[in-house]
């Protein structure tokens, strides 16, 4: 009987709950690296080792599993990290490699919640009607050219980094911040610019949730964006559930 080697794990990070997972993987002494794509300036330090950047696609995330050793692959990404997800299924079916997801649930509307939900960002933009609207797009930096059609919006941004180059949006002020948000934070912010309408992704977690507990407080219309589509995989809902199947 081979003897049967130690886990080594590549934590494909970049949320909330990577960062728990994070912790629990150095907790337990498991050999495992942290991934960030490097889509921000200053990413939060984490307990173990972190390489930033991208693999070079399904050949390149296949190439880094092969020579990094990896036995284990945990995808803790964004739930619209859809294309890391994708490649991170393709490159292990074709590595034998164990894969399972970390994810979250997506939000579900409480009773009082004014929720609309859209199957992408074009169909927020419509949800968004003609007559200019004093809008929080609270989706961050990369798909900000999608709302340029509807140029007669006001959009009140929240970027993780101050812009490198102009904003394709006209009408528009950032506010720089990065999350995990408060309630309280996000009530001032919404009623401080005056937001008669949110804009965000069904992210799900807590790191984003505020300003939609903010919204039913000021009793504000969401308009929320459906997760893009990811292949079947193994998922598990806790950091311990993920631990199990490491230790299986
Ligand atoms: C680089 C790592 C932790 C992780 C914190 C979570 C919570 C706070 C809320 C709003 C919504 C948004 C955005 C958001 C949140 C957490 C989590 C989450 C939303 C960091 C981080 C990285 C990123 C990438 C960044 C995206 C952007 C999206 C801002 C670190 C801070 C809008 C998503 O400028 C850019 O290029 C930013 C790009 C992808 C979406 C976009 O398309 O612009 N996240 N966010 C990760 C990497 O390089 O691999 O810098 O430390 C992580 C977090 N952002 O450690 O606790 O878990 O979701 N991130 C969304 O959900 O809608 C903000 O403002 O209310
Ligand atoms: P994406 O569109 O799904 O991925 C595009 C490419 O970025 C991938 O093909 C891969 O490049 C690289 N990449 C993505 N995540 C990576 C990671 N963790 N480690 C190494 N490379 C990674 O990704 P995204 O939506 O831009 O998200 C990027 C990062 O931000 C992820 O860590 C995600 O968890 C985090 N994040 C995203 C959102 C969001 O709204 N999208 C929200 C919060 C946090 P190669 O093909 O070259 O390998």
């Amino acid at each position: 009987m081979p003897p049967v080697l130690p886990p080594r794990v590549l934590l494909l990070g970049g949320t909330t709950e990577a960062a728990r997972m994070a912790r629990a993987l150095a907790e337990d002494g498991v050999d495992a690296v942290y991934s960030y794509a490097g889509r921000t300036e200053n990413p939060v330090a984490q307990p173990l080792p972190v390489r930033i950047g991208g693999f070079g696609g399904v050949e390149g995330l296949a190439a880094y599993l092969k020579a990094e050793g990896i036995t284990h692959l945990i995808d803790a990404t964004h739930p619209f990290a859809a294309q890391m997800s994708r490649n991170a299924v393709e490159a292990c079916a074709a590595s034998g490699i164990p894969l399972i997801a970390l994810e979250r649930e997506p939000w579900q509307a409480a009773e009082c919640d004014r929720w609309t939900h859209v199957p992408d960002l074009s169909g927020a933009v419509a949800a968004l009607g003609e007559a200019p609207r004093r809008v929080f797009l609270a989706i961050g930096r990369q798909t900000l050219d999608a709302f340029a059609v509807a140029p007669q919006h006001h959009y009140l941004l929240r970027l993780v980094d101050p812009p490198t180059e102009p904003l394709p949006l006209s009408r528009a002020e950032a506010v720089i911040a990065r999350g995990p948000f408060t309630v309280e934070g996000d009530r001032k912010l919404l009623t401080d610019h005056r937001i008669e309408v949110i804009v965000a992704k069904n992210a799900g977690g807590a790191g984003a949730e505020a300003k939609l507990v903010a919204a039913r407080e000021l009793a504000l219309p969401v308009i929320l964006i459906d997760r893009p589509w990811v292949p079947e995989r193994p998922v598990a809902r806790s950091v311990q559930a993920v631990m199990a199947w490491l230790s299986g």
